[in-house]
This record gives structure tokens, sequence and C-alpha cells, in this order.
């Protein structure tokens, strides 16, 4: 009795929560309310056969309940009841996975009109190309990437000199406009997501993923990368920003070429070289795993680091100097500060880049 009562109980919590619960979807900012719809249909069918088997449980342990006076009746097989739970299991999965299918069909059918963005996906931070004025992205490949080309642009390829280069913690699209989002990762799997815009994509070492959507509604979105990928995975993040067609204009004029990145004086790196220092920090993710305010994070902190002593992984210690921050970055597996794993991919910057860096960690 006090069991059944209990499940009872459990589905009248079950469902009072649901209805109660102040976790619903965000508000939708893309065309891709069919995925909540097909969530819905797998939710309620789902809940309901959660209603339905909770309460037939209670009623048979209720019922069934041990007597003194009664034996348990033995019924090897019920061919009507099994055409029943059949016929009823399959109307169930049915509903479940057939409009799946039809959302699959238009989500992997974009559009003739839609632009294009890229997203590069490393450890453990997000860049984003536009293909420029004439909306062809430049061919890529691993063996051109090095400090001045992150992306790895074609030097030789026409098509790539106007691409729009993004390195920064956002990127901008304009709403209204299907685009068809182009997925390319540097090293691991990774997966692009935006909870608000409901579609998600892995991103897979060696090929180029994509999906499509069109922004329907402006706002400043959080990017999650959603495929465990390291240690710094958790904050593998970036923002998307949905704006009307001038802001985002506005927005992509203000944002480097490959050309221009190819001349000395890259047009975004500006200011002090602390200043620069910052900006290559935040571009090249590194407060993915480094804080500048003393927190623990994967990697040790930046906050008062030129100068202090560090007690080495071998048991040794080392004065934070300029050398040992060089060779941190560029070597960074040669020596590990202990108590952290050896995990920090090498980067490649040049002389300036590395320079300003350095100031930048001095001046913090
Ligand atoms: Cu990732």
């Amino acid at each position: 009795m006090v069991l059944a009562i209990i499940l009872v109980l459990l589905v009248i919590g079950s469902v009072l929560f649901h209805f109660l619960s102040p976790w619903y979807l965000t508000p939708i900012a893309s065309n891709w309310g069919f995925i909540d719809d097909t969530l819905t249909i797998t939710f309620i069918v789902c809940g309901f056969v959660f209603v339905v088997i909770n309460l037939f449980l209670a009623y048979c342990v209720y019922r069934f309940r041990y007597s003194k006076d009664r034996r348990a009746e033995y019924e090897p097989e019920n061919k009507r009841l099994e055409w029943w739970l059949t016929a009823f299991t399959t109307v169930g999965v049915v509903a479940m996975l057939a409009p799946g299918l039809f959302v699959w069909a238009k989500y992997v059918d974009v559009p003739e009109e839609a632009s294009l963005v890229e997203a590069v996906g490393k450890q453990w931070s997000w860049s984003y190309r536009y293909p420029g004025e004439d909306g062809i992205l430049g061919t890529v490949d691993v063996r051109h990437i090095d400090a001045k080309n992150p992306f790895g642009m074609n030097p030789d390829d026409p098509n790539g000199q106007d691409d729009v280069l993004v390195s920064g913690s956002e990127f901008h699209l304009p709403l209204g406009d299907p685009v068809k989002v182009l997925l390319r990762s540097k090293d691991v799997l990774h997966d692009f997501y935006v909870p608000q815009i409901r579609a998600k994509m892995d991103l897979v070492p060696g090929m180029i993923t994509y999906f499509w959507f069109t922004p329907t509604l402006a706002g400043t979105y959080d990017v999650l990368c959603a495929e465990l990928c390291g240690s710094g995975h958790y904050n593998m993040r970036s923002r998307m920003v949905l704006e009307d067609e001038a802001d985002f204009r506005a927005w992509l004029a203000t944002q480097p070429t490959f050309a221009d990145t190819q001349t000395v004086q890259v047009a975004t790196v500006s200011g002090s070289p602390e200043e620069q220092g910052r900006q290559i920090a935040e571009s090249q993710g590194c407060m993915g795993c480094h804080s500048i305010d003393g927190s623990p994070g994967v990697g040790p902190t930046w906050k008062e680091l030129a100068g202090r002593t560090e007690e080495l992984a071998d048991g040794s210690a080392v004065i934070v100097d300029d050398a040992y921050l060089v060779e941190s970055i560029v070597a960074p597996n040669a020596t590990i500060v202990a108590g952290y794993p050896p995990i920090m991919p090498a980067y490649q910057l040049d002389d300036a880049q590395l320079a300003a860096l350095i100031a930048y960690l001095n001046s913090l």
C-alpha cells in the first residue's frame, strides 16, 4: 500500500514539476521551431508512457499484494496482449522518429541564397571567417598555418585575399537572411552550439561540416562547445551577435581582411604594447585557461605572474622572467609548474606578438 502511494505521488510530482518549473526553453532566435516541435512530440510520448506505466505499476502493487488465501496464476503467454503492446510501441516510436526525419531533410538542404560564414574551432577558442566582397571563401590548408596566418589561408588564392578574418571573442550576423555555417577544426572534435538557435553540429578534424539557419531575434548569444574536447572545454566560448543588416555591415567593415593581416601592422591590433598583448591573449584563447584576477583555472593565473617563483613538477623552482615566459608560450611542456597537467598547446607567435604578450603579462 505504501509503495503504491509513493508511485502515485511520484507521477503527480513529476507532472506538477513540469508545469510549475521555471526552466523552460529560451525564446528561439532562429527558424528552427521544427526542432522544438520534435522535442515536444518526444516529450509528450515519453511523458504519457511514464504516467501510464507508473500508475499501472501502482495498481498492480496494490491489487495483487500478498494475501494468505490467494495463489498466483500462471499464464505463460497471451497473444492478444502481445499484439496490443507491439502495435502500441510501434506507433509511439514512429511518432517520435518520423518528424525528425522530415526536419533533418530541411536541416541539410541549404537555401541557394544563403550567405557563408566559417567557424574555426581549436583547443579552446573560436574564430570566424567571412568570404568578403566576392562572396567566395579562399582555400585553406593546415600547411599554411603559422603565427601570421592562423586560418591557414592559401596565400596564392585570389578568392581568399578579401576574406574577413575575425579572431576575437564575438562574431556578428544579419537578421532575416539564411546563413550557411561551415565548421572546421584545427585539432580535435568540437561542436558548435548556440542554444537559442537550437541548431548544432560537430566539427570533425579533416572534414568541413555545416548547417544553416535564419537569425530571427536580435541579441547577443553564447556560443558553446558541446563536445568534450579537453580540459579547457568548459571555457571554449564565444558570442554571436544578431543585429540588423546596417549594423552588421558597419561591424564587418571594422574587421581585417586576409590581405590586411599580411601587411606589417594589423588593423585591429593597435595601442600600447600592453593593449596589443591583451588583444593577442584574447584572440588566441589564452583566457580559456589562465585567469588575470588570481582565480584558479586549468593553467596558472597570470595575476602577479612576472617575478613570481614557481615550483616545478620536477621539484626545482624557477623565477618567472621574460625568457621563462617565452619558453612557456612556444614550448609550454618543456617545464611544467607543479600541480598542473602538461596540456598546453604550443603557440606560434612572431617576435613582435611575443613581445606584446609579455609586456601585457608583466603589466598584470
Ligand atoms: Cu571544443
